[in-house]
């Protein structure tokens, strides 16, 4: 794309390979170059070329953080060095009193944040069951200033629906924030369905290829925009440049990984479906998932993550597991090979027990990133470990 073009005007999987990068204004070189630096040198003192120093300016992050922004439909862009940061940089923007209504089903490292590092600064937080939009109501308080929705929830999938719980927050004077990471923005833009902000662990299909660890925040909302980028700079929680261009080399394919991702998840949810081996399956491309509506009507297609429970609860879970050849037991998801792991162990053992187990996070439960692999080749590796 060349220099002025209005990248907005493209396509997702245009912009996902083009937006925010330019040819290097002294080579030419068609990749963004990364600029391994800490500082710049200035003609003179304040004669710089607005670059001043590396946690402040990075052209590495800018490109990437346009090229996100730019997929997520969104004004402004901001990277972190982990999903975590970006997650600890939004909390930052408020203050001591502020009360959130949460999704009661959030990654357990979300859970542990709010309430093992910001609970103790005095900001509230409501976790809710955010499928039901009478409970997020309730929940809201005059100190309610954001609800934050993870959608699909991680790990049970359940779906929150981003359009009125948006309308309802901003009726009230709270902002809305979507945790998007289990979709991608090729499959979903909240933004575009009325949130105010979305976030991401770029670790996950972003990045795509489980080299790299990163975080991001999107917002077209100007006040809250100049807080996170304040606190880009001011708390440093910055990725280096390397981590960006992997992060940018990873967003170019993200349209047909996406694709792959989404169709090969959805045939294993369906052969699950039928296998006498399991129990309940969870997918939200299957009408039996209770948002499956809602699901069609926000999102592009369906993703890579489903969950299901073996029968036999932990000693089968944990001998199918060891079995596997194909799929690697590890945490993390959104990468292009499949991985599977056991949330109550790993994951999320951060959640208490009493609330996991109402979430339904029990011994047999198994949650799957499917990778882009041959797809039969997937489904023969989990029938043989599901046989033995
Ligand atoms: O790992 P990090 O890049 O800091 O991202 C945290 C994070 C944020 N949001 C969601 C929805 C996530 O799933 C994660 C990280 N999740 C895993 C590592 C996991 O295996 O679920």
């Amino acid at each position: 794309m060349k220099a002025g073009t209005k990248d907005s005007s493209f396509h997702a999987d245009t912009l996902a390979i083009h937006a925010g990068q330019r040819p290097d204004p002294t080579t030419g070189a068609i990749m963004t170059p990364v600029y391994q630096t800490s500082t710049y040198v200035q003609d003179g003192p304040g004669e710089h070329k607005g670059y001043e120093y590396a946690r402040t300016h990075n052209p590495t992050r800018e490109a990437l953080e346009k090229n996100i922004a730019a997929l997520e439909g969104a004004k402004y862009g901001v990277a972190f060095a982990s999903g975590c940061a970006a997650m600890a940089n939004v909390m930052h923007c408020f203050e001591a009193g502020d009360h959130f209504v949460v999704s009661d089903d959030v990654y357990g490292g979300t859970y542990r944040i709010f309430t093992k590092n910001f609970a103790k600064l005095g900001l509230n937080f409501t976790f809710v069951d955010t499928t039901k939009l009478d409970a997020v109501e309730r929940a809201m308080t005059p100190k309610t200033k954001l609800v934050w929705l993870e959608t699909p929830t991680n790990p049970m999938l359940k779906i929150a629906d981003i359009r009125r719980i948006s309308e309802m927050a901003r009726k009230k004077g709270a902002l809305s924030l979507v945790d998007n990471t289990f979709m991608s923005p090729y499959l979903q833009r909240p933004l575009d369905l009325g949130a105010d902000i979305t976030l991401h662990s770029t670790t996950k299909y972003l990045g795509g290829h489980s080299d790299v660890v990163g975080g991001f925040v999107g917002t077209s909302d100007e006040a809250f925009f100049q807080k996170i980028k304040f606190n880009q700079n001011s708390i440093g929680a910055v990725p280096g440049p390397w981590d960006c261009f992997l992060t940018m080399r990873g967003t170019k394919t993200l349209a047909v990984r996406m694709q792959r991702h989404s169709e090969n998840a959805q045939t294993i949810a369906e052969w699950l479906t039928k296998h006498p081996q399991i129990e309940k399956i969870t997918y939200p491309g299957l009408p039996t998932h209770p948002q499956f509506d809602l699901a069609k009507s926000q999102m592009k297609g369906s993703g890579g993550m489903l969950t299901f429970v073996v029968k036999g609860g932990l000693p089968k879970a944990s001998s199918f597991l060891k079995r596997l050849e194909i799929f690697a037991c590890a945490e993390s998801l959104g990468g292009v090979e499949s991985l599977i792991e056991h949330p109550a162990i790993m994951t999320h053992a951060g959640i208490p027990a009493d609330m996991r187990k109402q979430l339904g996070i029990d011994d047999g439960f198994i949650r799957v990133s499917v990778g882009i692999e041959y797809v039969e080749d997937l489904k023969k590796d989990l029938d043989q470990a599901l046989k033995a």
